[in-house]
């Protein structure tokens, strides 16, 4: 039996226990819904969520269910519920002797009579062939008689494109000799992007009988709107922290290179901060190696009678080698190669600054960041921004893992092609309008790398849409 009401799209999680279903709930939810436990048969029973609502009335229903244990059993025993021995020993006998085993028959039958399209997922840090309980299962699915899409979890970190195609083209070789598998795709609980989501949602479609595409169709419009407004504000979050480590600084030389690094770490912070309350995560916002590399400047203190020469050297040598043990401990991240870049500017632009000040008579020396120095600074914003928006709250508490070599890449192409509009922004960071040019920016730039690094994302769509929205307010 289909769902009856035309207006509710219900989709059905299964999958063996342990694989990661709760985890996938809680990451497409938002919040911290069920149990998640490294354990077989934590969740017990079969529980509804609302993943999306339209004002007309229409609704996504999701179901994430109990792990299926002894699955060519349970096959056994789906396929005699129709004989009166068979219900006898499924409604009487496993019900008291084996409840685990009860309860995933109760959840297969109920997926059976409600779902409209099953979600099978898989975990793909092992292989098809290995995976014991693939073809008991894929049999359960057959008997269930409905679509099945496969989703693909435990990818791996994200940013490891190739890697991860090779093994999504692995399970779609390996699956695509079963008819009831109509698509594979994958939507990792820990590292998928909501770009990723909009995949899953139009590989429906084509799957649904022909009265839910009108519902389909509007809750799809429905989850842009939601991302994009979500999208929208992160940037507009981002640009107010930057400008501001783009402002002018002005005071005692010795205390300006220090205070241009500290501003650039508050930028930093208080923007991962932002995108973290955007995107419903929690976690720390600072990131080590900014801490460490306040530190090493801390360290450094210069008394304020150097000279100017004395001062640089100081800087230089000291800033140097704290951050050569960070290197050493953590490996080079972008954040770090930004703050070298940061502190060489700043180092270079306070001692210049200092000098041009004196042959003007100006008595308060000050300091900017280089241009390539809050360059870098942007692209470490737009890595961060991918970081928080590839961490699924399955996982947990944000922790920034560093951008992969990928996304540094994408990233610094596209910050790049727009390196002279950014110029103008550093040049009058304090001007009218300037927080609401730089979230434009910001948001042209991102799509850009996300669309480099899915390029199956619908980029029309998104520009349209976010041309609907009200302008960013920062
Ligand atoms: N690396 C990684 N681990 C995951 C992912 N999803 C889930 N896990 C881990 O897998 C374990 C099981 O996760 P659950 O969400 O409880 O699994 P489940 O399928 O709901 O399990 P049952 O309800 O017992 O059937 C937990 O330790 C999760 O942290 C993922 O996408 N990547
Ligand atoms: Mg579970």
């Amino acid at each position: 039996m289909d769902s009856p009401d035309p207006n509710t799209l219900q989709l059905c999680l299964v999958s063996h226990t342990n694989v990661g279903k709760t985890t996938l709930t809680r990451t497409l939810l938002g919040a911290d819904v069920g149990e998640v436990r490294d354990a077989a048969h934590v969740t017990q029973f079969a529980e509804a969520h609302t993943l999306l609502q339209t004002e007309t009335g229409d609704r996504l229903v999701w179901w994430d269910t109990p792990g299926l244990g002894d699955s060519a059993r349970l096959y056994r025993r789906l396929s005699q519920a129709g004989h009166p021995l068979g219900w006898f020993l499924s409604q009487v006998w496993d019900r008291w002797t084996d409840p685990a085993f009860f309860l995933s028959q109760r959840a297969m039958a109920s997926a059976r009579d409600h779902a409209d399209v099953v979600l099978y997922l898989v975990n793909a840090s092992e292989s098809p062939q290995d995976a014991g309980y693939l073809e008991p299962e894929l049999k359960i699915l057959a008997w269930m008689n409905k679509p099945v899409l496969v989703l693909l979890n435990q990818l791996g970190a994200a940013g490891n494109a190739e890697p991860q195609a090779a093994e999504l083209a692995r399970w779609q070789r390996h699956l695509g000799a079963f008819p009831v598998v109509r698509d594979v795709l994958a939507l990792d609980a820990f590292s998928r992007c909501w770009v990723q989501e909009d995949a899953l949602f139009q590989a429906l479609a084509p799957h649904l009988p022909d009265r839910f595409l009108p519902t389909h169709q509007r809750l799809v419009a429905q989850w842009w709107q939601l991302q994009l407004r979500r999208f929208r504000a992160s940037m507009a979050a981002m640009a107010p922290a930057l400008l501001s480590a783009a402002e002018v600084q002005r005071g005692p030389a010795a205390e300006l290179p220090e205070a241009l690094v500290r501003r650039a770490a508050q930028c930093q912070q208080a923007l991962t901060r932002a995108l973290l309350d955007q995107h419903g995560l929690h976690g720390e916002a600072g990131h080590p190696h900014w801490q460490a590399l306040e530190q090493s400047l801390l360290q450094v203190r210069t008394p304020v009678n150097t000279t100017q020469a004395g001062l640089i050297g100081a800087i230089s040598s000291g800033a140097a080698t704290g951050l050569g043990a960070d290197l050493m401990s953590g490996g080079l991240s972008m954040g770090v190669g930004a703050l070298l870049g940061a502190v060489a500017g700043a180092v270079t632009f306070a001692g210049a600054a200092l000098a041009a000040n004196r042959m003007r008579g100006v008595e308060v020396p000050e300091a900017q960041l280089s241009g390539e120095a809050w360059r870098e600074l942007v692209e470490v914003a737009l890595c961060t921004y991918l970081a928080v928006a590839h961490f699924g709250r399955g996982r947990g508490d944000f922790v920034d893992d560093g951008a992969p070599a990928l996304w540094q890449n994408v990233v610094r192409s596209v910050v790049a092609n727009r390196q002279d509009e950014l110029a103008a922004l550093r040049e009058a960071p304090q001007a009218p309008g300037a927080p609401q040019r730089l979230a434009g920016l910001l948001e042209g730039m991102a799509l850009r790398a996300l669309r480099q690094l899915y390029p199956a994302m619908d980029l029309g769509t998104a520009q349209r849409e976010l041309a609907r929205l009200p302008p960013p307010t920062s």
